[in-house]
């Protein structure tokens, strides 16, 4: 697919913007009239690109009541007439993905072979295989129902796919739901809030409220069912925190430190190119980014060798060209604590092998590396830098390389390579992680179940798990009148 001259694609979302003004909130089917906004600029030059207001528990608590109100209608429709909703969503989705991609990227930085390619098709797939869900629910988990009102804060990493993660399965189990987009990336939710609209979605179902922190805690605190949260560790336990002994059901997604064990029999060049996956994909702004390479002693000099080769033809520029492998960080303040990391890793005696990439003149960007020489002790070695930035150690044995891939409070996810198939099945098994790929990385679908262990959070998302995790053994009592949708 050829989407034309980035400037001339982006036309058309900066007009869409410009059009559309200060943004309100999208509650009971309509956009609010805009309040206390704050900016949201783009990462790869710094440039405005809208004012969004920032929700108070006021806004919150009227998108809880609108989701509360079309809850009985919602989750009294049948499976097939709610699959009907979400087949129109993802169509409308597909008709519109050329300006989703070029949005997504200009909000969040990341280039727009992935927002084409990898964000847009995934969010689509999701809401298509959830009108399966839809359409099975009665059949697949018969005496369920849904949950009530569920809470969703997403990150800004994938911010219409985390969407999507959060919303097709909530309302294929019949539930309603209130989302907080993340500060830094509002903008394609409210774009999806205007497709919800253009499709018939009845009103009240979807509610979008836009802010920060403290719009994600007053939601938290608010009267909801559940709390489905993608974010930080830190504010993954504060929610825990906040919702212990109140019956909501929660779940998290949290953050990851994941082991990337290439054994002496791998295919190198593959695993070299899993490693661009891996930690360079999205500048590793991937909570189960590839960011511990482990590789197999007999290997380590021709693997870094290959892998620094590599590292020196990544593309780094601006997001809306084609050709860029590497865009921009999402914001300065996420750029100021990667470049705070890795300064710390270097001073603990790190050694960074970074592309000799030269940086734009403005917007956040930060050369893609790796290092060597480091400890299981350093900061790098435990903490998520969330940036483009791996670290790689060696190992003797497949003991010690599943020792070290499990020495982290972490476990998303984990990814093997080698040819030896009965060697990377065991090693998988073996390795405390929610996902494990063998000779791949970073793939997701739809039908799969995607969660963590340990800090990295628990529940899962995506297949019949990720279903489960809406529903709910007694049948949701309706705690307000029906509003007519
Ligand atoms: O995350 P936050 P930040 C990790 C990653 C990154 C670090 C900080 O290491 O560098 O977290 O990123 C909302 N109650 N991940 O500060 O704050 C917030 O508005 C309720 C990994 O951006 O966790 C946003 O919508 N909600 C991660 C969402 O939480 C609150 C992806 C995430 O923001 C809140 C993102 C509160 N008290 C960061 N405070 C992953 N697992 O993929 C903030 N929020």
């Amino acid at each position: 697919m050829d989407y034309g001259p980035a400037p001339e694609a982006a036309g058309e979302v900066l007009k869409w913007l410009s059009a559309r003004g200060d943004f309100g909130h999208y509650i009971n089917g309509r956009f609010t009239p805009p309040g206390t906004t704050f900016e949201v600029r783009n990462p790869a030059t710094g440039d405005l690109l809208a004012r969004v207001s920032q929700g108070g528990e006021a806004d919150v608590a009227a998108a809880v009541k609108a989701a509360r109100a079309a809850l009985p209608r919602w989750s009294k429709l049948s499976g097939h007439d709610r699959a009907r909703h979400l087949y129109a969503l993802a169509r409308h989705i597909q008709k519109r993905e050329r300006f989703l991609a070029v949005l997504e990227t200009l909000d969040n930085g990341k280039p727009i072979r992935e927002t084409r390619d990898i964000d847009v098709p995934l969010v689509a797939r999701h809401l298509y295989h959830h009108a399966g869900w839809a359409e099975m629910l009665a059949e697949e988990f018969p005496g369920q129902g849904p949950v009530g009102v569920c809470g969703q804060i997403i990150p800004w990493n994938f911010p219409l796919l985390m969407l999507a993660w959060k919303i097709a399965p909530a309302l294929a189990a019949g539930n309603t739901v209130v989302l907080k987009p993340a500060e830094y990336t509002p903008l394609t939710a409210l774009a999806f809030a205007e497709i919800c609209a253009e499709v018939g979605l009845p009103k009240g179902v979807v509610n979008i409220v836009t802010g920060d922190g403290a719009t994600g805690a007053a939601l938290v605190a608010a009267d909801v069912d559940k709390i489905a949260f993608t974010g930080s560790t830190e504010v993954g336990r504060a929610i825990r925190k906040a919702t212990a002994g109140t019956g909501k059901k929660l779940t998290l997604e949290l953050g990851g430190k994941s082991p990337f064990i290439v054994f002496a029999d791998a295919d190198i060049d593959g695993a070299v190119e899993g490693v661009v996956d891996a930690i360079w994909f999205n500048q590793g702004q991937v909570c189960c980014a590839g960011s511990r390479i482990l590789v197999q002693e007999g290997i380590a000099g021709t693997f870094t060798e290959r892998l620094t080769a590599r590292l020196g033809k990544l593309r780094l520029g601006d997001p809306l060209d084609k050709s860029t492998d590497i865009g921009a960080i999402v914001d300065p303040v996420q750029l100021a604590r990667i470049r705070d990391l890795v300064a710390q890793g270097q001073a603990e005696g790190a050694v960074l092998h970074q592309a000799p990439c030269q940086l734009p003149s403005r917007g956040s960007f930060f050369a893609p590396g790796f290092f060597t020489n480091v400890a299981p002790a350093n900061i790098v070695s435990e903490v998520e830098i969330f940036g483009p930035v791996a670290t790689l150690t060696t190992f003797r044995t497949p003991d010690e390389a599943v020792e070290l891939a499990n020495n982290t409070r972490y476990g998303l996810a984990a990814s093997v390579w080698s040819e030896n198939i009965n060697l990377a099945l065991d090693v998988a098994a073996r390795v405390k992680a929610g996902v494990v790929w063998v000779n791949a990385t970073n793939i997701f679908d739809a039908g799969a179940g995607f969660g963590g262990y340990r800090e990295s959070g628990f529940g899962r998302e995506g297949g019949r798990e990720g279903v489960g995790e809406y529903l709910s053994e007694a049948p949701v009592k309706a705690k307000a009148e029906s509003a007519p949708v």
